[in-house]
């Protein structure tokens, strides 16, 4: 059962402003920030907002969120509005900021700067809470936007929220672990980190083509992908990919990533971590192809809060909102060391959204692999050679 007392041990925080709701990408956007109104509702009706320091943080400021991005895509960031996109001078720079185009992954939106900087204040917030010795595991579910380059705009994600929330624990931090767990690469963690050896990034992902060899997005991230090749580079394998295809299930899953962070931990030696806990990686989800259960994607976080190291945990993708409700509800659950009842609470604001479905409609722990909307094409033998290529790619940083 859940306590009402904060547990011994680790001290959680919880960085959250409910402004950051109200945006919308578009009607039949895949990316749609009411799962985060869901979030919310499902931890307060299990009653996790006694068990945990609540904080509602301000926006990140322009000069803030220039420590890593170009102030020139910042200021178009800024004053970009689905009226003033059309102009010429506009024009001229949107498809180079990654707007627009056939593809409308990142379309310009109403409230969009101000969208940006409260999911990247939240996790400047949380990773401060860490500085500050406040907490020693910090949430923020609305950031965790991987994909966004320093002058570009990619797959949903405008700014780089991890990339701040990294440099800031790198201000009092020798080395800092950056695992993810989202379906999809995170290339603009890894790509801005690729010159350094005080941050480490670590991938889980799908990687491969569709029967249109198209490459699932952003196709990058294939297991020999370690980072720069120059040795001069200190960056040299800091960087690990772990390719994934169709279907996986719990236990191949929760063993890789044992296997694979629990060595990563061993030999890198973080003073803090960042986990990327994209839910697009459970079974049933809108755009991932995994089949992973809640309780396995949650092992991730357990498994990571065992390393008793400054952890900043963060959101990502997920597509189907009610699973990544009920998904970061248990692994808040997990970092404050509660047992959450799966009988959905029956004062649950919003409890239709848990309810119809075929498997678990009214729970908090449905079966999500027995959707089966993917079959499972991960073989024994390929997944032995991907630890096996992983520990041969570690060998760069024994220290
Ligand atoms: C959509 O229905 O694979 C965007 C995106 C908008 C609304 C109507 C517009 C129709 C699926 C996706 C045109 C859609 C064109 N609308 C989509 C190569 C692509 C070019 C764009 O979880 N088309 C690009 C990005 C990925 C591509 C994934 C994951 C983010 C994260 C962290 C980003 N882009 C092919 C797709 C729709 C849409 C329906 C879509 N986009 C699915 N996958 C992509 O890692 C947050
Ligand atoms: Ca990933
Ligand atoms: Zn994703």
């Amino acid at each position: 059962d859940y306590g009402m007392e904060k547990p011994q041990g680790s001290s959680v925080s919880f960085h959250y402003n409910p402004n950051v709701e109200y945006h919308h990408f578009g009607s039949s956007h895949p990316m749609k920030p009411w799962r985060l109104t869901l979030t919310k509702q499902l931890i307060l009706a299990y009653g996790l907002e006694y068990t945990m320091e609540l904080h509602e943080p301000r926006p990140a400021t322009l000069d803030e969120l220039a420590i890593f991005h170009d102030r020139e895509y910042l200021s178009f960031l800024k004053n970009i509005t689905p009226q003033n996109m059309e102009s010429a001078d506009n024009q001229a720079h949107i498809l180079s900021f990654g707007f627009g185009g056939e593809s409308n992954d990142c379309p310009v939106f109403d409230g969009l700067w101000n969208y940006v900087s409260l999911y990247s204040g939240a996790s400047l917030h949380a990773a401060d809470s860490l500085l500050n010795a406040q907490s020693n595991i910090a949430i923020n579910w609305s950031g965790g936007l991987h994909h966004a380059k320093k002058n570009a705009a990619s797959g949903f994600c405008y700014v780089n929220d991890i990339v701040l929330a990294i440099q800031h624990l790198l201000t009092q931090n020798q080395r800092v672990l950056y695992i993810d767990i989202d379906v999809h690469h995170g290339d603009g963690v890894e790509q801005a980190f690729e010159s350094t050896d005080r941050v480490f990034t670590l991938s889980y992902h799908k990687f491969g083509f569709d029967k249109y060899n198209n490459p699932f997005f952003p196709g990058t991230g294939a297991i020999t992908e370690m980072g720069p090749s120059d040795p001069a580079n200190r960056g040299k394998g800091h960087t690990l990919n772990i390719p994934i295809e169709d279907g996986i299930d719990d236990e191949q899953y929760m063993w890789l990533f044992r296997t694979i962070t629990g060595a990563v931990n061993e030999k890198y030696r973080p003073n803090a971590i960042v986990l990327q806990c994209g839910a697009d990686s459970l079974g049933g989800d809108r755009l991932g192809k995994f089949n992973l259960n809640i309780k396995a994607h949650g092992y991730c976080v357990e498994f990571v809060k065992g390393f008793d190291k400054p952890l900043l945990l963060i959101g990502g993708g997920g597509y189907t909102p009610r699973n990544v409700a009920r998904t970061w509800c248990h692994e808040t659950a997990v970092c404050v060391g509660a047992t959450l009842h799966n009988n959905l609470p029956t004062h649950l604001p919003y409890l239709q959204a848990f309810q119809g479905e075929e498997n678990g409609g009214g729970v908090l722990y449905p079966d999500l692999h027995n959707t089966k909307r993917h079959e499972n094409v991960n073989s024994v033998a390929k997944l032995n050679s991907i630890v096996r290529s992983a520990f041969e790619n570690l060998r760069y940083i024994e220290g």
